[in-house]
């Protein structure tokens, strides 16, 4: 059976430590009467961390283990030995990732950074043991408190891979050969439809060093939207593209009109969602090399009323073009992500400090700042009692 290399979908259960109980004990020792008691806290519970890897590209070890446990934390014991802190339980997931609640469907993070670290189940806090308990009144104390309990949830986590852009088109259309042109990626291309069958990032590099994402995804067919060829499941990896590349095979291998490709493309994105069938797009018209391509290209204009940029990816033509178009159409290099909104700071709630008059908020600091160093106390080791 051929294993799976690739999961972009996987729900997974993460559950963080227990903290460990209070204990509850008595010092116990030779010539020492009535030596009080000694049980010390219980250790805090690991906690489930996601931490974002550039070095991960898909959620495939989860997939083949979604139990995600971290370790209880230690039992309090006597003499006030405090319990084991439960080591955390570090999870790799690629760049990319959206974590969201199994349970209600809300988003719990969005992991777009590397080294970014999200805690999704916090340890149980460690229990206090009975020498907490001990006072004047009550000097043989026997109360200690359980460890608090570990959290537990269901998660599902969706990668959507990190492009600035994303090459769109019926398979064999030659979205595999222009990103293997135009950057240093190794997709497989061969002359057979879905030969792409995982998302694929290529980077661009330009001359200023300028860089730009493009992703390679799973060629779409009519019907797609239902579930025909690879469905479109897959164009999620698309979703935090700036930009949209149609690649349509100019010269209509397999007797295909080009023109009827780009409207079907159109129309399947376009049922996956509105959002992003309204995304910036750049056309381009690829196989310009095979002699029937010119004259199909004519009518592609005059029936779609869009002229694509004409390349070919065989005879290395309209490849600058191309990597213009596409630098202009993303613009400045800022990434893509989704933070939760935060609310712009707005300065007219700000105190005027520009003025002469020192606002009374300030002078109230001011004040304060103005107290006279206090007096030396006794050593913060001693405790506060004089
Ligand atoms: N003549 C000609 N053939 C091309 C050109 N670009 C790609 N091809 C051929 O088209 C075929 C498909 O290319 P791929 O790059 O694998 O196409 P794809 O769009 O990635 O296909 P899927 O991954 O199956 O969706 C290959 O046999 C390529 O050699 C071109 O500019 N001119
Ligand atoms: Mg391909």
């Amino acid at each position: 059976m051929k294993s799976k290399t690739f999961i972009d979908q996987v729900e997974v259960l993460v559950r963080s430590g227990r903290g460990g109980d209070g204990a509850m004990s008595f010092r116990r020792e030779a010539l020492v009467a009535f030596g009080g008691p000694d049980g010390g806290d219980g250790g805090r519970g690991g906690d489930v961390v996601f931490r974002a890897s550039e070095h991960v590209n898909s959620l495939l070890s989860l997939y083949y283990d979604p139990k995600c446990f971290a370790q209880d934390g230690g039992p309090g014991q006597g003499q006030k030995m405090f319990g084991k802190r439960g080591k955390d339980l570090v999870v790799d997931v690629p760049l990319g990732t959206e974590v969201y609640d199994a349970a209600t469907g809300l988003l719990v993070a969005d992991i777009t950074e590397a080294g970014q670290r999200v805690v999704v189940a916090k340890g149980g806090v460690g229990g206090y043991g009975n020498v907490h308990f001990k006072s004047s009144v009550n000097q043989a104390p026997t109360e200690h408190t359980p460890g608090g309990e570990p959290e537990e949830r269901r998660l599902r986590l969706e990668l959507k891979t990190i492009a600035d852009a994303g090459l769109l088109g019926f398979p064999n259309a030659g979205k595999s050969s222009l990103l293997s042109t135009l950057s240093s990626a190794t997709p497989k291309i061969a002359s057979y439809p879905f030969t792409t069958l995982n998302p694929i990032v290529g980077t661009i590099v330009y001359d200023d060093w300028a860089k730009v994402a493009l992703a390679d995804v799973p060629g779409i067919i009519e019907g797609a939207a239902k579930g025909v060829g690879l469905g479109l499941a897959f164009l999620r990896h698309l979703e935090r593209s700036k930009v949209l590349v149609y690649v349509i095979d100019m010269a209509g291998t397999d007797a295909r009109e080009p023109w009827r490709d780009y409207e079907v493309l159109k129309k399947e994105v376009d049922e996956y969602s509105v959002e992003l069938s309204e995304r910036p797009s750049i056309v381009v018209a690829n196989k310009m090399d095979v002699a029937v391509a010119q004259e199909n290209y004519e009518r592609f204009v005059k029936e779609t009323g869009v002229a694509p940029i004409r390349v070919s990816c065989e005879a290395r033509t309209g490849l600058d073009e191309f990597r213009q178009a596409l630098r202009q159409a993303v613009g400045p290099a800022v990434r893509f992500h989704h933070t939760h909104a935060q609310r712009p700071t707005d300065l007219s709630e700000m105190p005027d400090t520009t003025g002469d008059e020192i606002p009374a908020e300030a002078l109230k600091f001011a004040t304060f700042l103005k107290l006279e160093k206090p007096k030396a106390k006794s050593h913060p080791s001693r405790g506060n009692i004089h």
